[in-house]
């Protein structure tokens, strides 16, 4: 818990900074991933528009397994703008950095997209999803939030 804390006390210095800037793009996003079935795995996502339109995203999980490696994780939306964790339908992705699997089977995954690669986002909802790796490299969701909730930013 207390590792989460200090997560989140960075996320808001941040988010604080982004949203002084006072531009009208600035937009801050903050999640729950839930584990998908029984994997156990969950987390918490901060999501950062700057004010310059880069996309930041810090990601924390918890409940995996110690040292086990390389997990992919992505946003995920789609055209019709519903992607939702439960039907898994967003077929469109931005790519997270991978999350290593710590001895105490956390990970922290820090990712900045720059503006001019985030052309699609965020259009209507989307989530965040964290993939098994293994049997495949990148296999069925383990942990999702869908992210729809707070918008701290003036729009
Ligand atoms: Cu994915």
């Amino acid at each position: 818990m207390k590792h989460k804390w200090a997560f989140l006390a960075i996320a808001a210095v941040l988010a604080v900074g982004a949203l002084a800037a006072h531009d009208t793009k600035a937009d801050v996003r903050y999640t729950d991933l839930a584990a998908t079935g029984d994997s156990g795995v969950k987390g918490s996502a901060v999501l950062i528009t700057l004010p310059n339109g880069d996309l930041e995203v810090w990601l924390r999980l918890e409940g995996l397994k110690p040292g086990s490696g390389m997990y992919a994780n992505h946003i995920h939306f789609n055209d019709a703008g519903d992607a939702n964790c439960k039907a898994q339908n967003g077929n469109k992705i931005l790519g997270l950095k991978d999350a290593m699997a710590g001895p105490d089977g956390t990970a922290l995954a820090y990712t900045r997209i720059p503006a001019a690669q985030v052309p699609a986002y965020p259009k209507g909802t989307t989530y965040v999803n964290l993939h098994a790796n293994s049997p495949q490299a990148v296999g069925p969701s383990i942990s999702c939030s869908d992210v729809l909730t707070i918008k701290l930013g003036q729009r």
